[in-house]
């Protein structure tokens, strides 16, 4: 069997959909933690990016999130992640996408944006985003953003709602009590076990984005 070798931080959303995606296929792995403010010399070898999450998979290596997760899709079907059917399939990377265009970077710019001059516009686009997610995930009866099967739908936005604690200790911003649909679907999410294996508490959040809040990260 191929070893696979995952590189990942403990603070980081996109590796977190990683780290989700091997548990809920419970993918036998070697997990390295990679501090990002020293990257090691023969990380920085391996990866093209610097960045993490990272997949070596024999000789290979594999990068981007949602990428690696497809990947392991495609290597490891079972159980599958993502629908059968060509549309449905379509449509899921559809989300997916959504997630990375819009509602990671206003997630994420709320929080590490400096010029508070700038937060109500991120604010507000947050919340379009969540008012979008709201009606996409209104669409089936759940829990899960796809209907009764968890996917990788989930897996790319269940960590930014995890990170919301930060959001709301730096910038008092709550998820609002409104989205019943996105409530049951968080529910269902701290449910699975995976989540349960990789979760981290609030506190954890919030003690990590304090340099990037504290503009000590340079980003
Ligand atoms: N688009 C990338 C984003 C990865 C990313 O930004 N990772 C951050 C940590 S959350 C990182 O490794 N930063 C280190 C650096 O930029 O030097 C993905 O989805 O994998």
């Amino acid at each position: 069997m191929t070893a696979v070798e995952f590189y990942y931080n403990d603070v980081c959303p996109f590796a977190y959909r990683v780290r989700l995606a091997l548990a809920e296929k419970s993918i036998p792995h070697q997990a390295r933690v990679i501090d990002l403010r020293n990257i090691p010399d023969w990380y920085a070898r391996i990866s093209p990016t610097g960045k993490v999450p990272l997949l070596k998979y024999g000789d290979d290596v594999v990068w981007e999130s949602t990428v690696i997760n497809e990947f392991l899709e495609d290597a490891f079907p079972d159980p599958p992640l993502l629908p059968r059917e060509p549309v449905a399939r379509a449509h899921a990377r559809i989300w997916i996408e959504y997630c990375n265009t819009t509602f990671q970077p206003n997630c994420c710019g709320l929080v590490f944006e400096l010029d508070a001059s700038r937060h109500a516009g991120i604010r507000s686009a947050l919340l379009d985003s969540l008012r979008t997610i709201e009606a996409a995930l209104s669409q089936t009866p759940g829990p899960y953003w796809l209907g009764d099967a968890i996917s990788l739908v989930d897996l790319t936005y269940y960590p930014f709602f995890e990170h919301m604690p930060a959001l709301t200790e730096y910038r008092g911003f709550r998820l609002p009590e409104d989205l019943p649909r996105v409530h049951r679907w968080l529910d269902a999410m701290q449910a699975r076990p995976s989540v349960q294996a990789n979760r981290r508490p609030p506190e954890f959040y919030i003690e990590a984005y304090k340099p990037y809040v504290e503009g000590r990260m340079g980003k």
